[in-house]
C-alpha cells in the first residue's frame, strides 16, 4: 500500500466530495476546491467567503490580513466578502450587511468542463433571530464560485421568496493581492489610468463592464455583469493604522475592486436578480 504523508491522509479521511474537500481556515469550516488543472480556491462557510484563490500557475491572487479574525466573531479582512443587503452605511442595518457574517450552506459542488465549482446558499430561515428581525424579508441567496486555469467566476443570485418587494444592495468586495499599491494601475474606471497614491475610497456608478488591474507585468481582466457599479478602496497608511484587524504596512499589499449594485429597483416577490464577476 502506498505511503501517504499525514496531511494527505487527513485530507483523504475527510468528507471527500468530487472537487471539494472539507477543511478549516483558522477556526472556520471551509471548502477547498481543486480543479483538474491544479487551480485552487478556499472558501469559508462563514460568509461564503473566498479567502484564497490560486490559478493553475500557483500564484495567490487574493490578500488576507495576518491580523484578520478567523473565528467567526468578526468579518474576515481580505478575500471576497459578500456584501448584502446593505453597502457600507448606506442604510439603517448592519454595516455592509449580514451576509459576510452569516453561516452559509454548501448546496452543490462538482467539476464541469474542467471548472471546479461550489454553490453556497443562505436563506432568510438560516439567519440568527436578531438579523432576521432587523431585515424581515423572505430571501434565498446563492453564490457560485468556479475556478479553472487562471480564471475565477463568481455568480451571485438574490431571490425574493417573500410576499413583499424589498430593496437591496450587493457587492463582491474583492481584495486583490498586489506587489505594491504604489505601482498598480486600474484601467476602465476613469478616463485615464487610475494610480493610487494615498487613501482612496471611490464609488463609480454605471462603470464599463470590463476593467483591468495592472500590477507590474501581470494584467488581471475584471468583467462584471448585472453589477452596474464598482468601488475602489485602499485605506492608505492613516486608515490602515486605525484598523485593528490590519497590520500597519499591509495596506501596500492590496487594492479592493468591487463589482457592486448600490441602488436599483426593489426585487418583487418571486423575482431574482443575478450578478457575475469574472477575473482572468
Ligand atoms: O468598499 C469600501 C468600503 O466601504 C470603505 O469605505 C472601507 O471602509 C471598506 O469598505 C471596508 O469596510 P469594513 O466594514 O470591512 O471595514
Amino acid at each position: 500500500m502506498a505511503y501517504w504523508p499525514a496531511h494527505i491522509r487527513t485530507v483523504f479521511d475527510m468528507n471527500h466530495l468530487d472537487a471539494a474537500i472539507s477543511t478549516t481556515f483558522g477556526q472556520l469550516p471551509a471548502i477547498l476546491l481543486t480543479a483538474p488543472d491544479g487551480a485552487q480556491a478556499n472558501i469559508t462557510l462563514y460568509g461564503a467567503h473566498l479567502i484564497s484563490w490560486r490559478g493553475a500557475d500557483g500564484r495567490e491572487r487574493l490578500f488576507c490580513s495576518a491580523k484578520s479574525a478567523l473565528d467567526g466573531t468578526k468579518a474576515i479582512r481580505g478575500g471576497v466578502p459578500v456584501i448584502f443587503p446593505q453597502f457600507a452605511e448606506r442604510g439603517t442595518g448592519m454595516r455592509h450587511g449580514f451576509a459576510r457574517v452569516s453561516n452559509w450552506r454548501v448546496a452543490e459542488q462538482g467539476i464541469d468542463e474542467g471548472w471546479a465549482f461550489a454553490v453556497f446558499a443562505l436563506a432568510s430561515s438560516d439567519l440568527a433571530p436578531q438579523d432576521a428581525q432587523a431585515w424581515p424579508h423572505g430571501f434565498a441567496l446563492r453564490l457560485r464560485i468556479a475556478i479553472r486555469a487562471n480564471e475565477l467566476t463568481m455568480g451571485f443570485e438574490v431571490h425574493n421568496t417573500g410576499g413583499e418587494a424589498f430593496p437591496f444592495a450587493a457587492a463582491l468586495h474583492t481584495y486583490f493581492l498586489v506587489d505594491d499599491i504604489a505601482s498598480i494601475r486600474i484601467d476602465g474606471v476613469e478616463t485615464e489610468e487610475l494610480a493610487i497614491t494615498d487613501k482612496f475610497d471611490h464609488v463609480y456608478e454605471n462603470v464599463e463592464p470590463r476593467l483591468a488591474l495592472v500590477d507590474g507585468g501581470v494584467v488581471l481582466t475584471l468583467r462584471q455583469e448585472g453589477f452596474r457599479d464598482a468601488v475602489v478602496w485602499n485605506p492608505g497608511a492613516g486608515d490602515a493604522a486605525a484598523l485593528a484587524d490590519m497590520a500597519d504596512e499591509e495596506y501596500r499589499r492590496f487594492v479592493c475592486i468591487e463589482p457592486a449594485r448600490l441602488a436599483g429597483e426593489s426585487l418583487q416577490p418571486g423575482q431574482s436578480w443575478q450578478g457575475e464577476y469574472h477575473v482572468s
